[in-house]
């Protein structure tokens, strides 16, 4: 299968993911930065102009990071990453929706790229305070949903945790958030897994 991503991205999550299982992949960066996901080679693998996207070994593309983290886990680690039941299938799915649609997609977006919410430069500050607003609330919530557990479903790692990972990427390794302690304390030990680590070194992120 070929992985595509941008280094740092959202992406970083799969790239995560793809690590912990161990399966093989050939990744190929698509430099946001540079404008490489709107240029035509990018567009002809994934018009949607986004990463991650996956094009698997039949051909078949597949986007949206909580569909790709579910297809990766359910087809190769499925023992691994298998809900013990339906109602913790619905939880896990709940945690990483509200931590890719609300914490990135409202969150993060409005103080990365404020300049896709507002056309008037003199706005710029309050759509990134806004979004601040958005990932330190949602902090709170995750927070004490994690309590003193070691990831945030509890005692096993999620593909929530591939989400969280990288928003707090973002959030703790980036841009310095005065986030809750228990959240950094994660960040740090999710930093010190080897998968983690190998997806960072990939992406030259450290
Ligand atoms: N809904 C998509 C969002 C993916 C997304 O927004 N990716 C960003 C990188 S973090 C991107 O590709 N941005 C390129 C652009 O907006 O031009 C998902 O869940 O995968």
């Amino acid at each position: 299968m070929k992985f595509y991503y941008s280094p740092g991205a959202c992406s970083l999550g799969i790239h995560f993911l793809l690590e912990e299982i161990g399966v093989d992949y050939e990744g190929i960066a698509i430099h946001i930065k540079n404008g490489d996901q709107l240029k035509d080679a990018y567009l002809k693998v994934n018009p949607k102009s986004k990463v991650p996207a996956i094009l698997r070994d039949d051909g078949s593309l597949l986007t949206e990071f909580g569909v790709i983290a579910h297809w990766l886990t359910q087809t190769y680690a499925r023992g691994r990453f298998e809900p013990e039941s339906f109602e913790q299938e619905l939880r896990i799915m709940e945690t990483l929706d509200y931590i890719v649609a609300t914490v990135h997609m409202q969150g993060y977006s409005r103080i990365l790229r404020p300049q896709k919410f507002t056309r008037n430069e003199d706005d710029l500050d309050w759509v990134r305070d806004n979004g601040k607003d958005i990932v330190m609330k949602a902090a709170g919530f995750l927070s004490d949903q994690m309590g003193d557990h070691p990831f945030i479903m509890g005692e096993r790692l999620t593909i929530a945790d591939a989400a969280l990972f990288y928003t707090l990427f973002w959030g703790v390794a980036r841009l310095k958030l005065d986030l809750p302690q228990n959240l950094i304390a994660y960040f740090e030990r999710m930093c010190a897994r080897p998968a983690a680590l190998g997806a960072m070194r990939l992406e030259e992120l450290i």
